[in-house]
C-alpha cells in the first residue's frame, strides 16, 4: 500500500493533508453535531463541548479510577505506565477493556453520535487512555500528531481517526492542560530520525520520535496562535487526529484527569507499520473492528 503520509526519515518536511476532516454532514442520532460545530471542527481541528457530563458522572468516572490505581493486582499490567521518574501512575491504558463504567462511557451516544458522523462510518477503537497528571510533578507531553505515530507505528493508513475526551478535573491553565494549533491538522509534519525498536517503551514516558522541530511549530502557528484547551470536570472535547499539540509539566497543587477514547473508522483498518519496523504491543492497537 502506497504511504501518503511518510515520516520517520532522515530530514523534516512539512506536507498536505490529503484526506478530509469531516467525512460526513449526515446526523447520526440525537446527539450529531449542527452545521456550525462541524465546521469549527473543520476550520481548527477541535472542538470543546462544555457541560457534557454531569458531576455526579464525574464522581463516578473519578471513584472507578481511584479504585483502579490502587488495585495492585490490575497495576502490574503493561497498560499501566508511571511518571518517568517516579512510580506514581501516568496512563492506564484501554479503561474501556479493564471497567464496565468506562465500556458504557465509550458508547455513549453523545460521544458516538459525534464520532460516526465525523468519520462518515461506523467505528471502534483504536485504544484507550486515562492520563493523570499529577499535581506539583505531572510531567508534559512534547508536541505531536497522534496520526504520525499510528500511522508510522500502527499502520493506520489515512487520517480517518480521532480522539475524543473527558475533563475528569477542571482542566486550567496552570495545571498542565492541552495546548494545540489550530487548523494544523490541515499540514502533516513529515518528522526527522528512524523508529528505534520498541520505541513505543520510551516514548509512552517521553516522547521523542515523531516530534516536530521548533521551526516547524513556528510554521505551524504563522496561521493562528496556540490555544489551551480549558474546562470544567465533565467537558467534552473532540480532536482530529492529525492536530498538533502538546502540553506542560502541571506545577500546581491540582492534578489534571483527562480520559481519552480514539475513534478509528472501520473502513481505516491498521496494516503495515509504515514508520518502523514492527507494531506496537496489541494494546496499543486494538484489533476488534466490530462496529460501536
Ligand atoms: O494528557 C496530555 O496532556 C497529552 C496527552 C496526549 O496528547 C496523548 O496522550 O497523546
Ligand atoms: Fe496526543
Amino acid at each position: 500500500m502506497s504511504d501518503l503520509y511518510p515520516s520517520r526519515l532522515e530530514r523534516e518536511s512539512i506536507i498536505d493533508r490529503v484526506d478530509p476532516t469531516v467525512y460526513s454532514d449526515v446526523s447520526v442520532g440525537e446527539y450529531s453535531m449542527d452545521n456550525i460545530s462541524r465546521s469549527e471542527y473543520e476550520d481548527n481541528g477541535y472542538i470543546v463541548f462544555p457541560n457534557i457530563f454531569s458531576e455526579d458522572e464525574v464522581t463516578e468516572m473519578l471513584n472507578e479510577l481511584k479504585y483502579m490505581a490502587s488495585n495492585e493486582d490490575l497495576i502490574k499490567n503493561e497498560e499501566f505506565i508511571t511518571e518517568p521518574q517516579s512510580n506514581q501512575l501516568r496512563t492506564i491504558f484501554n479503561q474501556h477493556l479493564f471497567s464496565t463504567l468506562f465500556n458504557k462511557i465509550s458508547k455513549d451516544s453523545r460521544i458516538l453520535d459525534k464520532v460516526k458522523q465525523l468519520l462518515g462510518s461506523d467505528v471502534y477503537i483504536h485504544h484507550s487512555r486515562i492520563n493523570i497528571k499529577p499535581a506539583y510533578k505531572g510531567k508534559s507531553f512534547p508536541w505531536h500528531s497522534d496520526f504520525e505515530t499510528w500511522h508510522c507505528e500502527d499502520g493506520l493508513p489515512r487520517c480517518r481517526c480521532l480522539t475524543a475526551w473527558i475533563m475528569l478535573t477542571d482542566n486550567t491553565e496552570f495545571n498542565g492542560p492541552l495546548y494545540l494549533i489550530p487548523g494544523s491538522h490541515k499540514k502533516y509534519i513529515s518528522c526527522k530520525g528512524f523508529t528505534p525498536e520498541d520505541n513505543y517503551k520510551n516514548s509512552l514516558k517521553k516522547q521523542e520520535y515523531g516530534v516536530p522541530s521548533i521551526n516547524a511549530i513556528k510554521e505551524l502557528t504563522k496561521k493562528n496562535d496556540l490555544i489551551g484547551a480549558y474546562g470544567k470536570a465533565g467537558t467534552l472535547v473532540i480532536h482530529d487526529g492529525n492536530v498538533m499539540h502538546g502540553s506542560p509539566d502541571n506545577i500546581s497543587p491540582e492534578s489534571r484527569t483527562n480520559a481519552f477514547f480514539v475513534f478509528n473508522s472501520v473502513e481505516n483498518k491498521p496494516q503495515k507499520p509504515f514508520g518502523a519496523s514492527k507494531n506496537r504491543a496489541e494494546f496499543l492497537c486494538l484489533k476488534d473492528f466490530k462496529p460501536l
